[in-house]
């Protein structure tokens, strides 16, 4: 059988469309950023520079305990994982690299998946390890802990997994592991608090010492959820701790839904920048809890004010400043892939647009306590309307101008869904 692709005749054609108007707003954009002070061609080489990985898990639809209502044509393994991969790819062009979740995407041959990503000109980000659900084969449970439970076999088996994980990892060519636990109790007294965490620690350094010299380990703190009480690495400071604790390879990474409401994030990455620990992002948006929203679909400001401290730290050449950029969403409502591309879009929007930040001015309005000019001079660039550059960095790399109008012109969803007829308990989302 086939396998449908979007060819590069149909973006060509779908850019036809768009591309007169595209250079209009590009002429006019480029004459209001030149009034700054700022060359739009630099900005677009650097809009074209950007990169960002795409989880396995978001390509097919998610859920809550409630429900999950998938659609039609849902990719029904890693492999059709992939080719969506590639399509998102195709038509974004700032998302080359994927990142995979062991067990859900465990490959009978790593050198096969490898090859097949490779054709789709796909390589492999982060691993992730899961200690946060029971397989069939299994024998030690995790209902009361992982890389923390009192039972010492449970917590042997979990670092075993994370070794394996890093294992299949070298072989797919990824050069970090990413290690979240849902570790914790829902009531009070049932978890020994600096037990539980002098356990992890020393799981941690099992998990540690198993890393290539070139790899690196994100731990990922989170406030709550699946524990409803503590939560053993619940936030950045015991996270920032465990990193210092186990070395140099050792990061945080930030999940934009792992922390209580209205918690100031970009302070907690300007933080992390200057501690010289931080890993990178699982970016995201939510309202209330872990909601794992499309980014930049709930708070676009806060996203920008995150962009603002990670530009500002590459600008500043900060020591060690390698972030890795990651979505980690659950598309329940909308089309996997559409939701990926969109929030591709909106993470490069921000990246832009706090480029356009005129950070002497910034810099002059703080060092003088002007704090209207500081906020407006962020608002300048927040509020400029860079979307002609994001569309034309895009279509110069061979994607689509309008990614989403041209996914929907050529029909790869109804495509796949004759190509791809469901299989029964085959979930690709995150329920
Ligand atoms: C935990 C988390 C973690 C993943 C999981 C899919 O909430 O953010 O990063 O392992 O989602
Ligand atoms: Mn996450």
């Amino acid at each position: 059988m086939t396998h449908f692709e979007i060819g590069d005749g149909l973006i060509a054609e779908e850019n036809g469309k768009g591309k007169a108007w595209l250079d209009e707003d590009y002429e006019h954009l480029g004459r209001v950023l030149r009034r700054r002070g700022l060359e739009i061609e630099d900005l677009v080489k650097r809009a074209q520079a950007f990169r960002v990985a795409v989880p396995s898990w978001g390509l097919g639809t998610g859920g809550t305990r409630f429900a999950r209502f998938p659609g039609p044509g849902e990719p029904r393994d890693i492999f059709e994982k992939l080719e969506d991969c590639g399509t998102v790819f195709k038509l974004v062009r700032s998302t080359p690299a994927v990142s995979l979740h062991i067990p859900w995407d465990k490959p009978e041959s790593a050198a096969e998946l490898r090859r097949f990503a490779d054709q789709r000109g796909l390589h492999f980000d982060a691993m992730n390890s899961n200690t946060f659900q029971d397989q069939a084969d299994q024998k030690q449970s995790y209902k009361f802990g992982s890389l923390t439970h009192p039972d010492r076999d449970v917590r042997e088996q979990a670092i075993a997994h994370n070794v394996e994980c890093i294992e299949i990892g070298r072989t797919l060519g990824s050069k970090a592991h990413t290690v979240w636990i849902g570790d914790g109790g829902n009531f009070p007294g049932q978890m020994h608090f600096r037990r539980a965490l002098d356990r992890y620690l020393d799981s941690m350094r099992a998990i540690y010492a198993a890393l290539p010299d070139d790899w690196r380990v994100f731990m990922e703190h989170k406030l709550y959820e699946p524990a409803f009480y503590s939560t053993v690495i619940n936030d950045w400071g015991v996270n920032y701790h465990c990193a210092r604790e186990l070395g140099p390879k050792a990061l945080c990474l930030v999940d934009l839904g792992h922390h209580a409401p209205n918690v100031n994030i970009e302070m907690i990455v300007a933080r992390l920048i200057q501690f010289g620990k931080l890993a990178g992002f699982h970016f995201n948006d939510s309202k209330y809890g872990d909601d794992d929203l499309d980014a930049g679909s709930i708070k676009p400001f806060q996203l920008f004010l995150i962009f603002n401290e990670l530009v500002d730290a590459e600008r500043d050449a900060v020591k060690g400043f390698h972030p890795a950029y990651m979505l980690d969403q659950s598309h329940n409502v909308t089309d996997p892939a559409e939701s990926l591309m969109v929030s591709a879009v909106e993470l490069l929007r921000a990246n832009v647009q706090a480029h356009l930040v005129d950070r002497e001015a910034l810099r002059d309005a703080q060092e003088k306590c002007d704090a209207l000019m500081a906020l407006g001079t962020l608002k300048q660039a927040f509020t400029t309307d860079v979307a002609p550059i994001l569309a034309m960095a895009r279509e110069r790399s061979g994607g689509a101008i309008d990614p989403v109008g041209t996914f929907r012109a050529s029909g790869y969803r109804a495509r796949k869904a004759e190509e791809r007829p469901a299989r029964a308990g085959v979930a690709a989302g995150i329920v």
